[in-house]
């Protein structure tokens, strides 16, 4: 045990039980919003940055960010996140829709919500089978697509007074849906009381995180940035629920970003074998406590030296380099291994929303991804490794011209 004195323990108060002995075991030093892409307008004023530190709670295992920065500034005006810009991502949400729908023997007679709608993704698919919705989101232009496409959505945040107004109105959900927000809000007991406000007593809520086992074991540290308050283990999640008379009864690994969690909650305790094995697995490996933690930011250091190893030395022998997916993560990745346009000469995406723009940081600039087989550079460091196989496939075309990937996490590999 490491003497108490060494220990980084942070005056911050614990996001899920208000405990304050945080121990941070992993500094990332200051860095820009990763979702706050740059315009030409942002070259006269200076950059917000903001410390970006990860620590862990002894008293309930959330391991968390210390800094907490306005949600108004984080996801408001110009969020550009658009979830449809994902073939996977839609595939793997009609296939989460299309689930609950025969199991619960969804119809006109039933509710569902989601929170963090986004552009009406995942809702779409119960709007086309006949099921009333409802799709809650503060960004404007993701809210706004979500209603061209026939999903009512309100464009808010989540809030413990939203619900209660909801609930005034009659809202009661059978599926209440909470994909990648809840590790987002600042107030996590707000949020989970307010859920449950909403939540018929034999609904369920059908919540994915990001699953912090994965983050560590396959070092994928660009997935912290200062929208991810929280990194979950399900033993922390247990706890979350309980405080609010919620239980998680069932848990399923998904390989989505990086490796999530879709827990299924519900009003009943009747906790099964999916979530039981779970606690036992993270307890015999120590998830539940600060010393598997404490090894992690060696791991981000030897990744990060051995990836700015790689790019220098394709470039050093004359190689061009561009970057496929103007990421959150990406945003990560540059500013704290420090790929500036020294070594990357422009990033491709396919969102539409994002060209033109550019890199929080490092200012690399955002193209279409056609750029890739008009200028083709040597090679294309990939930000969206999360949908390598997606994107290897898609750019087949690119990569028959002799073009190569770089692909960063969980090591620095080229293919
Ligand atoms: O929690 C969050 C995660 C789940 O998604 C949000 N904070 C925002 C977002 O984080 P991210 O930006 O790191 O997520 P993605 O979805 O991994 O970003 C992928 C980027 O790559 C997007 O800008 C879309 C783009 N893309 C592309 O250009 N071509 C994606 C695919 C699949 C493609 O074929
Ligand atoms: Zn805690």
């Amino acid at each position: 045990m490491t003497d108490v004195s060494q220990r980084s323990l942070t005056e911050h108060a614990c996001r899920s039980c208000g405990g304050n002995k945080l121990e941070t075991f992993l500094d990332l030093g200051e860095t820009p919003l990763a979702d706050r892409l740059l315009t030409k307008a942002d070259q006269d004023r200076p950059e917000l940055y903001f410390p970006l530190s990860v620590a862990f709670c002894e008293d309930c295992s959330l391991v968390q960010i210390t800094e907490t920065v306005d949600p108004a500034i984080l996801f408001a005006d110009s969020y550009p996140y658009y979830s449809s810009f994902s073939p996977a991502l839609l595939e793997h949400s009609r296939q989460n829709a299309a689930d609950l729908i025969q199991s619960r023997s969804l119809g006109p007679d039933n509710f569902v919500l989601e929170l963090a709608s986004n552009d009406g993704y995942l809702l779409r698919n119960y709007v086309e089978a006949g099921i009333p919705v409802l799709g809650i989101d503060p960004a404007d232009g993701p809210a706004a697509a979500a209603e061209k496409i026939g999903v009512p959505t309100r464009c808010a945040f989540f809030t413990r007074d939203l619900a209660d107004a909801l609930r005034q109105e009659g809202v009661q959900a059978d599926v209440i849906h909470a994909n990648n927000v809840l590790a987002h809000v600042a107030d996590t007991n707000g949020f989970v009381a307010a859920m449950a406000r909403l939540l018929k007593e034999d609904g369920v809520a059908v919540i994915e995180v990001p699953y912090v086992w994965s983050l560590t074991e396959h070092c994928e540290f660009d997935t912290i940035y200062h929208e991810h308050l929280c990194y979950f283990s399900v033993t922390a999640l247990d706890r979350l629920f309980r405080r609010h008379g919620l239980y998680l009864n069932e848990v399923k690994q998904l390989a989505i970003h990086g490796g999530s969690l879709r827990l299924y909650v519900e009003k009943e305790e009747r906790v099964g074998q999916s979530v039981r094995g779970q606690l036992t697995y993270e307890k015999n490996r120590g998830v539940d406590s600060v010393d598997y933690f404490r090894g992690f930011s060696n791991k981000v250091d030897v990744l990060k030296r051995d990836l700015l190893a790689l790019l220098n030395d394709v470039k050093s022998k004359g190689a061009t380099i561009a970057a496929y997916g103007a990421a959150a993560k990406g945003a990560t990745l540059i500013n704290t291994v420090g790929i500036g346009r020294n070594l990357v000469d422009f990033v491709v995406d396919r969102n539409i929303h994002k060209h033109g723009k550019y890199m929080p940081g490092q200012w690399l600039p955002i193209k279409p991804v056609e750029a890739l087989t008009e200028l083709r550079p040597d090679y294309v460091l990939l930000l969206a490794w999360n949908f390598a196989d997606e994107i290897l496939s898609q750019q087949k075309a690119y990569r028959s011209l002799g073009g190569k990937f770089i692909i960063p996490i969980p090591t620095p590999r080229i293919v």
